[in-house]
Formats: C-alpha cells, sequence, structure tokens
C-alpha cells in the first residue's frame, strides 16, 4: 500500500460505475416480467428473495443457472455471505453447504437456492434437515431441466440433448421426509410464500416451477454464440420439434432488445 501513489482523477471509476448503474437497471427489466404458470421466470424469483431476506442471511447456491441469478439478483450488504462450488464447479452443493451455515450460525437465516439437478443428486440430506431440526429454507429452481447444459448445448449450435429432468414432487418429496413442502406454480404466489417460509421457524422445501426455457445474457454477446444459438433452433426444427423452438422465442422475446 506505501508504495502505490494515490490516483486523484476517478474518471475510470466513474465510467465504471456509470456503466454498472445500467446493468443493474437492464437486469431490472427482467424482475418486472414475471412469467406464467410453470414457466415462472427464475430472475423474478431471485429477486424476489434478494427483498424479502434478511440483510445477514447465508446464501448457498448450486452450480447451474440458480448461480447466474443469484450472482445477477443477490444484493451485498456487508452482512450476508454466498457460498457455492464457484473454483470446482461440481453440482449439487447447496444443500450440503447450507446445512453447514446452519450448525455454524444457527442465529442467521440460511437459504439454499437449489437446482431440480442439484436437488435430485442429493435428497438425502432432507432427511439431515429435519433430524437435526436445521432452519434451512429450499428454494427449488424447478426448470425440469439441467439448464445450464441445456444452454451451452444451444450456444454451442447444438439441438439439446438428454438434459430434460423427469422429477419427482419435490414438495411431497420434502414432506416424505418431514419436512413442509410448496409447489408455487402461478409468479403471483411467489412472494407470499417466499415470505412466509422467512418469517416461519424451522426448515421448509418451496418448490417453484420456472421456465424451462429462460436463457441468461452474457453481459457481452458475441456473434458466434448467436449463430450456435440459430444452428441449435434449425436443427431442432429439422427434428420435427417446432414446438420447442417456438417456446424458447416466446419465453426469450423480452432479450431481443439486447441483441439489436
Ligand atoms: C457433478 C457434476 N456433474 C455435472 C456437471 C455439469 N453441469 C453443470 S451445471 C449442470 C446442470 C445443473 O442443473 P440444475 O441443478 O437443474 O440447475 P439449472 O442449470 O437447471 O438451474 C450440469 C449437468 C457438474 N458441474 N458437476
Ligand atoms: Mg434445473
Amino acid at each position: 500500500m506505501p508504495l502505490i501513489q494515490p490516483k486523484p482523477k476517478g474518471s475510470f471509476l466513474d465510467d465504471e460505475l456509470k456503466l454498472y448503474a445500467k446493468v443493474k437497471d437492464r437486469l431490472q427489466s427482467y424482475v418486472k416480467d414475471a412469467g406464467g404458470e410453470n414457466k415462472i421466470h427464475p430472475e423474478f424469483v431471485a429477486a424476489t428473495i434478494n427483498d424479502l431476506a434478511p440483510p445477514d442471511t447465508v446464501f448457498t447456491v448450486d452450480t447451474g443457472m440458480t448461480c447466474v441469478w443469484a450472482a445477477r439478483y443477490l444484493s451485498s450488504t456487508g452482512a450476508r455471505d454466498l457460498l457455492g462450488s464457484f473454483n470446482h464447479g461440481s453440482m449439487a452443493n447447496a444443500l450440503p453447504q447450507a446445512i453447514g451455515a446452519a450448525l455454524c450460525a444457527p442465529e442467521r437465516t440460511v437459504v439454499a437456492l437449489c437446482g431440480d439437478g442439484g436437488l435430485s443428486m442429493t435428497t438425502g440430506d432432507l432427511a439431515t434437515i429435519a433430524q437435526y431440526k436445521l432452519p434451512v429454507k429450499v428454494i427449488v429452481f424447478n426448470n425440469r431441466s439441467l439448464g445450464m447444459v441445456k444452454l451451452e448445448m444451444e450456444v454451442a449450435g447444438l439441438p439439446d440433448w438428454q438434459t430434460d429432468m423427469h422429477n419427482p414432487d419435490f414438495a411431497m418429496l420434502a414432506q416424505a421426509y418431514g419436512l413442509p413442502g410448496i409447489t408455487i406454480s402461478q409468479p403471483d404466489k411467489v412472494k407470499e410464500s417466499i415470505s412466509q417460509a422467512l418469517s416461519q421457524p424451522g426448515p421448509i422445501l418451496l418448490n417453484i416451477m420456472t421456465d424451462p426455457n429462460a436463457l441468461a445474457m452474457p453481459p457481452k454477446i458475441q456473434l458466434a454464440q448467436v449463430r450456435g444459438m440459430a444452428a441449435s433452433m434449425t436443427k431442432l426444427m429439422l427434428n420435427g420439434e417446432f414446438e420447442e423452438v417456438w417456446e424458447t422465442i416466446k419465453s426469450n422475446i423480452r432479450h431481443a432488445k439486447e441483441l439489436l
């Protein structure tokens, strides 16, 4: 530090702050559209959790799209913590990390943001949560798919392959393990359910039915990614999968302004 010369000019910082304000503003436009039945927009869910969770919440995020939604919509307060498998990128980390966090910090709210793929790999941990009465709030972004891998295939120009998930009813599964479990299919129930889950003591699982075709726009869109997506959709159409292509277009038309 003593070797660093102070730089009084703030132009670089000012430019970056202006850019960040623009990015934040653009991200908010995805929150306003909450989605539809069984196609709840994940951005809206993450932003709602951010608004309602206490300022010292410990969040854990699964590897997959929940990691993206957390990065974009959870604000840091200085007193919150965010745990993920960021360097390793191994799936199914959110639930075990939440168990650890709940044991280490029993006075803090612990919210696990799980993917349906991630949760499927660690359902046994629900028994641990029930057995030790850990007040973990488990939020499942249930898009019925391995969403991040599906997206990676699409931008690489491949029709998505073997990424659909045939899930059990996670709310009933939680109940079978002895935790309250609720399925949320309608966007207008999201706020109320998250608020109740956070205010009641003890663990709970919210199975939120999110949009399987939600894409995440990268901060800088490369032409190769756009070409890849077009190739993927064309291949799907040649395979007769018109409905999937149409659903993808309908779900993502809101991103169009970023391409123009
Ligand atoms: C153990 C392991 N297997 C596979 C992968 C590759 N992978 C990364 S994200 C992902 C999909 C995650 O699906 P889900 O938990 O449902 O989250 P989503 O992306 O749909 O939100 C997969 C298969 C990985 N990172 N780790
Ligand atoms: Mg998923």
